[in-house]
């Protein structure tokens, strides 16, 4: 059974989603110039009218409501809000505004993320994460943000995944800007990331307790083979290392223990000191943070054994066909039983899954209709995999399905549609509500 204070929601992000490059006095991000690049983008896609949010937001957020979800969780594109000079861009403001208010007429809650991968192209120009100038930056956009929307918007989270956004964009992994950092600039970039959340966090919630501001993560989930309490020592031990060169930078503790722990790993804490890149208040910072809930996005796992010789393996399970759209994405509906239950065991704070869902090949019927079984199957598994780690005592607060509708994923470009609702990319792009939506909404109505 599912608690009844449980919130379910559905996301989306700017660039995903909004389009509208050259209006409303926007200025350039890092994918609106990594996208025009040929070859970047598979089919030459970008995201210059993705799926056209920045004017059809009222359609889409009227979807949502019939949807049956409580929670709408979108992006704020920085590059909207503020000027090169620092100053306020009262256009974007007013975009925002009118987004925000529409949520609220629809009876829904907002949730904000400040930054989803969007980075102005400028400060990218100044070198991008690994500068601590981007604090002041940072800190800046959210001050405005602080000024103008709060009114409107009590629940933020201040990063999306910066294991990918560091790792993906700043190894040369196929995301933007498609740089390649040194280890010492990653473990620069991580740093700068987690102070601007501290920052951030500490100027929103200043004079208004009632605001939340949580830091959304990803990982590989962990699936073990069997129950055997050495198997599930031996992840416990191995999921939460440290990087040790930039290969493996797409890890959790070196997030996860500063926020939900108050400090680094030894060695990451030594590593930053040894190299100077820790300057006076940091670690305060970290020891006076104030998250409360840890936000997951998780959508598959790997599987963990021991072999004969009690070795610990993690690794992709081997499928022979192509699963699903993606290669990286194999339906592991137990990633929302074991992940969580592993989380909670180390930090011991209510969880809620702010992304999970799958990329299909959806085909429009001729009268219509998109028939999206698979979709519908991985929902309501996973659904069902995080029900029970809830009556196994896991405390999980909400669930958001990614996402609401089709749109550009990322490099992939239009090809995955991870949506609810299916777009029609030749056809004005008209909304299409899939299989999927309703049984989504029949769900949630049987478990209100
Ligand atoms: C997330 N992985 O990215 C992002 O937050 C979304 O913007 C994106 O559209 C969605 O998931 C689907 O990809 C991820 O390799 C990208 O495990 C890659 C992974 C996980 C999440």
């Amino acid at each position: 059974m599912l608690p009844s204070h449980f919130h379910f929601g559905v996301g989306t992000s700017s660039y995903q989603v909004e389009g509208a490059p050259h209006e409303g006095g926007k200025l350039p991000s890092i994918w609106d110039v990594y996208s025009h690049v040929p070859g970047h983008i598979k089919n030459g896609d970008t995201g210059d009218v993705a799926v056209d949010f920045y004017h059809r937001y009222k359609e889409d957020i009227a979807l949502a409501k019939e949807l049956g979800v409580d929670t709408f969780r979108f992006s704020l594109a920085w590059t909207r809000l503020v000027k090169e000079d620092g100053s306020v861009n009262l256009e974007g403001v007013a975009f925002y505004r009118s987004v925000l208010e529409e949520i609220h007429r629809q009876d829904l809650r907002p949730v904000i993320t400040l930054y989803h991968w969007d980075l102005p192209q400028y400060l990218e120009d100044r070198g991008g994460w690994k500068e601590r100038s981007i604090l002041d930056a940072y800190l800046n956009y959210v001050s405005i943000v602080k000024e103008h929307l709060l009114d409107l918007c009590t629940d933020f989270l201040t990063f999306n995944e910066p294991q990918c956004f560091l790792y993906l964009g700043y190894q040369n992994l196929g995301h933007a800007p498609g740089k390649v950092y040194t280890f010492d600039e990653m473990m620069r970039a991580a740093h700068n990331v987690l102070m601007c959340h501290f920052k951030a966090q500490k100027l929103l919630k200043e004079g208004h307790p009632e605001v939340t501001v949580g830091f959304v993560n990803t990982m590989n989930g962990v699936i073990p083979e069997n129950d055997d309490p050495q198997l599930w020592k031996a992840i416990q031990e191995n999921f939460f290392k440290t990087p040790k060169g930039t290969k493996d930078f797409y890890t959790q503790s070196i997030y996860m223990d500063p926020l939900y722990l108050h400090h680094y790993p030894k060695e990451v804490e030594d590593y930053l000191r040894e190299h100077n890149i820790l300057e006076p208040g940091d670690l305060d910072l970290i020891k006076e943070g104030k998250d409360d809930t840890v936000y997951l996005n998780l959508y598959t796992s790997n599987h963990c054994y021991l072999d004969e010789k009690g070795q610990y393996h993690s690794e992709r399970r081997p499928t022979k066909e192509k699963q699903g759209y993606l290669d990286w994405l194999i339906q592991e509906p137990e990633t929302l039983y074991y992940t969580p239950k592993l989380i909670q065991e180390r930090y011991h704070l209510p969880i809620v899954i702010s992304e999970n869902g799958d990329a299909v090949e959806d085909t429009l019927t001729p009268d219509g209709h998109v028939h999206d079984p698979r979709r519908s199957s991985y929902l309501l598994s996973y659904l069902h995999e995080m029900e029970r780690a809830i009556d196994d005592g896991v405390d999980i607060r909400g669930y958001f399905y990614w996402s609401l509708c089709d749109n550009l994923e990322w490099s992939e470009g239009f090809g995955p549609r991870f949506g609810l609702i299916y777009i029609d990319y030749k056809n004005n792009l008209r909304r299409i509500k899939k299989d999927s939506f309703f049984d989504y909404h029949k769900f949630i109505r049987e478990n209100r």
